[in-house]
Parts: C-alpha cells; sequence; structure tokens
C-alpha cells in the first residue's frame, strides 16, 4: 500500500514501514501522522514484527514546521494529542516495531523512533530535540517516552542547549540498541524483525503491553502484574510446545555465548 509521503510493504510476518518524503527530509506533517496512525492500526493479521525507516539522507526531520504558524494554543493542544493517539498506535500496537534509523532523528522524529521498540542506527546517525531552540516544547510524547530512554538530565541538556549526539554517543545514551555501518541499518532491522516473528505472540505481547506498564508501577504492584502475563504466558499450547522442544534436546533452542 502507498499513501502519499508512507509506503507499506508486507513481506511473509515482517512488515516495512517507510517515511517517503525525503524532498521534506521526512517532516511529519498532519497527514503523514495520521497515514501512520492508520498503517499501525490495520495491519494484517500474518504480520507479526514492523520495520521503520526512511527514505533519503535522513530518517525524518521531526515535526512539519510549515504547519506550526498559525496554531492557538486550543489547537496545539489537540494536535499534540493526535500525535499521541497516532504513536500509542506504534508502541501498543500488535506488533513489535524496530527502527532503522540513519541521518537526523530530531524533534518528532525522535519521538517517533522512541516510541518503537527497539532502534537500530547506522554511523551517520545523529540525535537533537531542537524543540528547546524553536520557543517550543516536545510534544508527541517525547517528555514521556525520551527520558525512560536516556534520563531526564540529558533529556534537558539536549533542550537547554540544542545538543546533537552522534551515533555512538547516542547509542551509548540508550537511544540505540545497535550500531551499524552506514546504510545498513534497514537490513539488520529486516533480520531483527525475522528473528522477533518468530516469537510466541503472547511473549511479545507481554514485552509490548505489560513490561513498559510494569517498571512504571509500584514494585508491589508491578510483581503482581508479572506473576499475572507470566502465568497467561505460559499457560499458552506455543509456550508448552517450545519448553517441550528444549526439554527434548531439540537442535537450536539452546542459549549461546554471545
Ligand atoms: C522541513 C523540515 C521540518 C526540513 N519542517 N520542512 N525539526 C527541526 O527543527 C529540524 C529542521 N530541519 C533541519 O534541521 C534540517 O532540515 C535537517 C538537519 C533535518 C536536514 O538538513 P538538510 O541540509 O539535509 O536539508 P534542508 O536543506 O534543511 O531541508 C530540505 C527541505 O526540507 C527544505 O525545504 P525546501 O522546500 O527549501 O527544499 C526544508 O525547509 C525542509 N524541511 N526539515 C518542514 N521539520 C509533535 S511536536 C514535535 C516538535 C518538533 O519536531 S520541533 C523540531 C522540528
Amino acid at each position: 500500500m502507498t499513501k502519499k509521503d508512507v509506503h507499506l510493504d508486507i513481506r511473509g510476518a515482517v512488515a516495512r514501514v517507510r517515511l517517503t518524503r525525503p524532498a521534506k527530509r521526512n517532516a511529519l506533517n498532519d497527514g503523514l501522522i495520521l497515514a501512520l496512525r492508520s498503517i499501525f492500526e490495520n495491519l494484517p493479521d500474518t504480520v507479526r514484527a514492523a520495520v521503520l525507516d526512511g527514505e533519503g539522507d535522513h530518517f525524518c526531520a521531526g515535526l512539519d514546521l510549515s504547519e506550526l504558524k498559525e496554531r492557538t494554543a486550543g489547537e496545539g493542544l489537540h494536535h499534540s494529542r493526535m500525535w499521541h493517539a497516532a504513536l500509542e498506535c506504534v508502541q501498543y500496537g500488535r506488533v513489535p516495531v524496530i527502527a532503522a534509523l540513519h541521518g537526523a532523528v530530531v524533534g518528532g522524529g525522535l519521538e517517533l523512533a522512541g516510541s518503537c521498540h527497539i532502534r537500530v542506527a547506522d554511523e551517520t546517525t545523529f540525535y537533537a530535540l531542537p524543540e528547546g531552540s524553536r520557543g517550543i516544547f516536545v510534544g508527541g510524547g517525547g517528555a514521556v517516552r525520551i527520558p525512560r530512554l536516556i534520563g531526564v538530565a540529558r533529556m534537558t541538556d539536549m533542550m537547554l542547549t540544542g545538543r546533537v549526539y552522534n551515533a555512538k554517543d547516542g547509542g551509548q545514551a540508550g537511544f540505540a540498541q545497535y550500531l551499524v555501518p552506514p546504510g545498513k541499518a534497514t537490513e539488520k532491522a529486516l533480520e531483527l524483525a525475522e528473528r522477533v516473528a518468530q516469537n510466541a505472540p503472547l511473549t511479545n505481547y507481554a514485552l509490548m503491553h505489560a513490561l513498559p506498564r510494569i517498571a512504571d508501577q509500584p514494585a508491589d504492584h508491578g510483581f503482581l502484574t508479572e506473576a499475572l502475563m507470566a502465568a497467561i504466558a505460559q499457560s499458552a499450547p506455543e509456550a508448552k510446545d517450545r519448553v517441550r522442544a528444549f526439554l527434548d534436546g531439540k537442535a537450536g533452542t539452546k542459549v549461546k555465548k554471545a
């Protein structure tokens, strides 16, 4: 499926969602945000993992600033809530999403990447929150998600001083889990997606929907949620089959040294 500025390609169990607005550095206008929401809300049942990447030299330049000019406070509030709803469909959708990053991952582009479950960055990647210098604030969920990746102190510094993290330092700070050579992020993300797609669906569900909520709960509540999720996951026939395969010494199910 191709909507204007975004392209969906499904191969087997993996969907590839590509931002295709390179002339504007994949800046996210309202149409593009709504299209992303629709894609992630409507992925077919056959899809078990997704990759999100961007065409051109940059993953995403953030909010389309040309749409910001005349917004009133009320309109700004609803606009931010629209982003929240769309990025919730990425984070709390049906399948894990792996972001493949390169070039600029800035502003709303970083908020979008932050709503994904794994981030793979190539060495051209850089991270910034130019909102601080533009006299605005994050509005796409960044105030909630970014401190969970890099901490409040680093985010505050980025927004107060305009600090830009390169791929290596950004990875160490917590933005990405994988660093790969230039041009290799999508390939690596697709490889990871194939692996993720083979997990039991309830395990992926628990990691996407239960783990981040458990992390936000007081320990006492978290232990109970964990126990409930564990009980549900292990009662699935697929879990029984996988445990039996290990106990039967079937090849390929043993953990190997890294
Ligand atoms: C844009 C945007 C945009 C590029 N909105 N049009 N985001 C920012 O503040 C980042 C602004 N962008 C940049 O800093 C640079 O464009 C990049 C570092 C990403 C890329 O630089 P470069 O040299 O490759 O491209 P360029 O020449 O700056 O831009 C190419 C075109 O894309 C140009 O348009 P043209 O018609 O003159 O060719 C730019 O105007 C256009 N363009 N970025 C609109 N962001 C939910 S709240 C989130 C709040 C935010 O995200 S604020 C941060 C916004």
